[in-house]
């Protein structure tokens, strides 16, 4: 055996060993950003004053995961042996963690502890008895967790820790992943393997990767997970299934994170054989408080339920000739006496062909605004239509002002070129939330509103569909994970830096020289304007083809419903292109508020970045460039490309900095993400072409193919997209 291993040609093992990578051994991306890897030595040096041992009090569940933490951090990288010690006697260098009620020196800095409510943390430089002490510490268990997280970060970044004052306090109350898992074990939109939940071998045997998960997700604040897909099969609630539910939910716990459950509105027909769902029906009414009442039982700090109803075929209160409302309530009835929380989306569409998809969530749910009850959200996705690579915020922000509203994004990259192209989402993430609503005068931004700053919220929350799957490297793809960072971080606090937090995470991930982290750093800062300009520039929206949304599909016009159709969102023909969202068009910009009519109405004054999602638009438009319309979109499409180029080279000058493994798939995926750029390209360029009957402006390329052949590809197998 061991003779034919070392008869291998050394090519096939990795060719890149011996090189420059001998000192980095190859690394799958399982530990995420929490390598701990080993520090320069001088660093150590400066840091090992501060850090020379770990000191703590009672310790509850979730205080010795802090403790196993800490000390695995921290043993990692100072290269030295760190265990948590019980005791009173303040020491030099020691980190004190814990709450008031753990540790007595703790108690005495009740004041420090006050501002930090719940699941804040405090870090903080103090002198006690002539000793330097950093304290860790919240006014509950995981207020102290999610500081050990965040005092690991610094050290790992290098930072200067010997005069902290870090304070820090979420947002927002639910920090959400939305998993989109069916209990066959595939993921609807999913490009990191199958489901992490093997549903067929829980209860019984109990994954270590659950915990990791868990852990994961603790790091960066996340604090309530929906386990199963929106399109949910009424099994979820099933005995079975809910006793598997319990086990997942039983691990998380002194994680932090709550399981809720996606439910399918049909479960008593289903299920139970009731002959209606109708949320009018009493016996209907019963049988969900009935099997609420079973759940918490199983689980009794479960956190709710998450419904897509009366949306692309799901069963809802529609179907009755009920009201989402009526809907809504009669379920956060059942889970009101248990304090779990109902939240409800707000992704509908499919009222008469001719309305305007992006105006329906909005006609459906403002005027039930004020009619839902108190324990209802609605969870609404970032923009009015479905994740695309760019939109403008949904008017629901700002408009629907007496129900809490939760923003939804999507970190899984449905519509951003799947697992393989290199998309930072928290700068698209970063522009929703720092769009101004106007709701109530300037300033009110989206991410003002999330947090109940402009309308008061009973709870707030952000909720992302996740890109996990059980692949190593958990998201399929190593700069993936930074998408599922960003939303933890931004789910925290609102307001941060996209950049911040990217710089934070190449650090943690990869590692701390200034010379890789910088590029590395600009390089994700420019790849989602990268995206949008060789997929849909100019605010050109839905332009994926049909199903699986992987690659362009400009042309589709024939499926059954008109707005699956990506003309229908071109609306290209030999005039312009775009789509009229103005008063001559379907009017939805009066859906914003009265400040935004102005801005968006109007062709030459707001950001070009939008222009083709308001308005239609003359091919020879004169943009503020003075180019036309078309020769514009045809050089934004090819500066999409000249910049996934740099991106490639970029990477190839950064190779020694990072372990062979990882290079290899982040240089590989940049092969297919050029590949991909120019499909799109050309593929879009050539309808275009044809529509408009126009030239290519001169210096550009023509298409590598006929619009025929474009036309005619398919992809039978394009994952994520579960029949
Ligand atoms: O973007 C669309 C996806 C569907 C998804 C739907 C939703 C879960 O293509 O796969 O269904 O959004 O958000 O409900």
């Amino acid at each position: 055996m061991n003779k034919q291993l070392i008869n291998i040609p050394k090519s096939l093992l990795c060719n890149c060993i011996d090189e420059c990578f001998a000192n980095k051994p190859a690394e799958d991306g399982y530990k995420l950003w929490l390598r701990y890897a080993p520090l320069p030595l001088e660093t150590i040096d400066a840091l090992k004053p501060r850090i020379r041992g770990l000191m703590s009090g009672a310790m509850s569940q979730t205080l010795s995961i802090a403790c196993t933490e800490l000390e695995r951090g921290l043993s990692s990288m100072l290269l030295d042996e760190f265990a948590c010690v019980s005791t009173t006697v303040p020491f030099d260098g020691a980190i004190l963690f814990g709450t008031a009620k753990d540790h007595p020196l703790i108690a005495e800095q009740r004041l420090l502890l006050e501002p930090l409510g719940k699941e804040g943390y405090l870090i903080k430089s103090v002198e006690i008895d002539d000793a330097s002490v950093t304290l860790i510490v919240g006014n509950d268990d995981m207020g102290v967790l999610y500081g050990c997280f965040a005092f690991l970060r610094m050290v790992q970044s290098g930072m200067d820790i010997s005069q902290l004052h870090l304070a820090s306090v979420p947002k927002l109350d639910l920090r959400m992943l939305n998993h989109w898992d069916n209990l066959d074990g595939s993921v609807e939109r999913g490009y990191a393997g199958s489901s992490i939940w093997d549903w067929w071998t829980l209860p019984d045997y109990q994954d270590p990767r659950y915990a990791d998960y868990a852990r994961a997700n603790a790091s960066i604040g996340i604090n309530g997970t929906v386990l199963n897909n929106v399109n949910a099969s009424p099994m979820i609630l099933n005995g079975d299934y809910l006793k598997k539910a319990a086990k997942l939910a039983d691990i998380f716990r002194p994680f932090g994170i709550k399981v809720f459950l996606a439910v399918n509105f049909a479960t008593p027909c289903v299920l139970d054989g009731l002959e209606t769902a109708d949320p009018m029906d009493a016996l209907v009414r019963q049988w969900w408080k009935d099997k609420v009442a079973e759940i918490y039982k199983l689980i009794p700090d479960f956190g709710g339920f998450l419904v897509k109803a009366n949306s692309e075929g799901q069963p809802g209160p529609g179907d009755y000739d009920r009201s989402h409302a009526d809907g809504a309530n009669m379920i956060a009835e059942a889970l009101a006496p248990h304090d779990g929380i109902l939240i409800w989306r707000a992704f509908v569409y499919a009222s008469d062909p001719g309305t305007d998809r992006a105006t329906e969530a909005y006609d459906e749910f403002k005027p039930l605004d004020g009619a839902f009850l108190p324990n209802i959200m609605l969870q609404v996705k970032n923009g009015p239509i479905d994740f695309q690579p760019r939109e403008p915020f949904s008017p629901i922000f700002g408009q629907i002002t007496e129900t809490p509203v939760v923003l939804e994004f999507q970190v899984t990259k449905e519509y951003l070129g799947q697992a393989t192209h290199l998309v930072y989402l928290g700068k698209a993430f970063e522009e929703v939330l720092r769009f101004d609503t106007y709701a109530d005068g300037e300033g009110s931004t989206v991410a003002r509103i999330i947090q109940g700053e402009i309308f008061p919220q009973r709870f707030t929350g952000m909720a992302a569909v996740s890109n996990i799957g059980n692949g190593r490297d958990w998201t399929g793809g190593i700069f993936n994970q930074a998408n599922w960072y960003a939303f933890g971080r931004l789910a925290w606090n609102p307001e941060l830096n996209s950049e911040d937090i990217a710089r934070e995470w190449v650090r943690l991930t990869f590692c701390s020289d200034e010379a890789f982290v910088e590029p590395v750093v600009e390089m994700m800062m420019s790849s989602h304007e990268t995206l949008v300009d060789y997929m849909t520039p100019f605010g050109l929206h839905h332009q994926m083809a049909t199903g699986h949304h992987y690659g362009p599909g400009p042309w589709i016009d024939d499926l059954k419903r008109p707005e699956w159709n990506p003309s229908y969102y071109n609306q290209a023909d030999e005039a312009g292109i775009g789509f009229d969202r103005t008063d001559r068009g379907s009017g939805a910009i009066r859906q914003y508020a009265p400040e935004l009519w102005g801005l968006f109405g109007d062709k030459h004054g707001f950001d070009e970045k939008y222009l083709l999602w308001f308005h239609h638009v003359a091919w020879d438009f004169k943009m503020k460039s003075g180019k036309s319309l078309w020769d514009s979109l045809v050089i934004r499409y090819d500066t999409g490309i000249s910049n996934v180029e740099v991106m490639q080279s970029t990477w190839q000058e950064l190779k020694g900095y990072v372990d062979c493994r990882r290079f290899a798939q982040i240089e590989a995926y940049l092969a297919i993400q050029l590949r991909e750029a120019k499909w799109w390209r050309d593929a879009c360029i050539a309808y275009f072409m044809e529509v408009s009957g126009l030239p290519l402006p001169e210096g550009h390329e023509k298409p590598g193919h006929t619009l025929d052949y474009y036309k005619s590809l398919n992809h039978p197998f394009a994952p994520g997209n579960p029949e």
